[in-house]
């Protein structure tokens, strides 16, 4: 297992898309375990490939406080979706700015797992949140993307401010 490297916004690769996985093989699975092993030790709810710099569709989740509810999506689609929800949102790729994000309230979604087996999942609440979140980076979207453009002016600043000072 291994740590990888977290992008940090502004940086432009955070807003590439990625590219569905072809097969869903062993060098998939070793992904899955360092971006598990990655987000439980920032520690966050989610991470998805493009933040380690991977331009494959995988993410992964866990929003459980014992943090043994590890959910691992390849390919992951939203196929219906219903409500509104608005919740406070954070991201590892942006660390220290929260800020309210409207999001589907419902979503069903569907994916692959390490198998690459298809399953779909009914997901609403904090998990939906973080899919759709999740489903955001692998097309190239982050959170404070939604926000007005001088909060995005801000957020800018405050990061190159706290890029420079490391
Ligand atoms: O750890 C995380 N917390 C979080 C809180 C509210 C909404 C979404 C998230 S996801 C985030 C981890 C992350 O950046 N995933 O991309
Ligand atoms: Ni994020």
């Amino acid at each position: 297992m291994a740590l990888l490297d977290i992008l940090i916004y502004p940086d432009q690769r955070l807003h590439k898309i990625a590219k569905p996985v072809e097969k869903v093989d062993e060098r998939i699975k070793k992904l899955i375990e360092d971006m598990s092993e990655t987000m439980y030790q920032a520690p966050g709810i989610g991470l998805a490939a493009p933040q380690v710099n991977v331009l494959e569709r995988i993410i992964v989740v866990d929003i459980s406080e014992s943090k043994d509810s590890l959910l691992s999506m390849v390919n992951p689609e939203i196929v219906s979706s219903n409500g509104l929800a608005e919740h406070e949102e954070g991201c590892l790729s942006v660390p220290g700015v929260y800020a309210q994000v409207q999001r589907c309230e419902n979503i069903r979604v569907r994916a692959q797992d390490r198998e690459g087996n298809v399953f779909e999942l009914d997901a609403k609440g904090m998990l939906g949140i973080c899919i759709q979140h999740e489903i955001d980076h692998l097309d190239g979207k982050v959170f404070v993307d939604y926000l007005s453009h001088l909060k995005q002016a801000r957020i800018r600043k405050k990061m190159q401010k706290a890029l420079r000072l490391s």
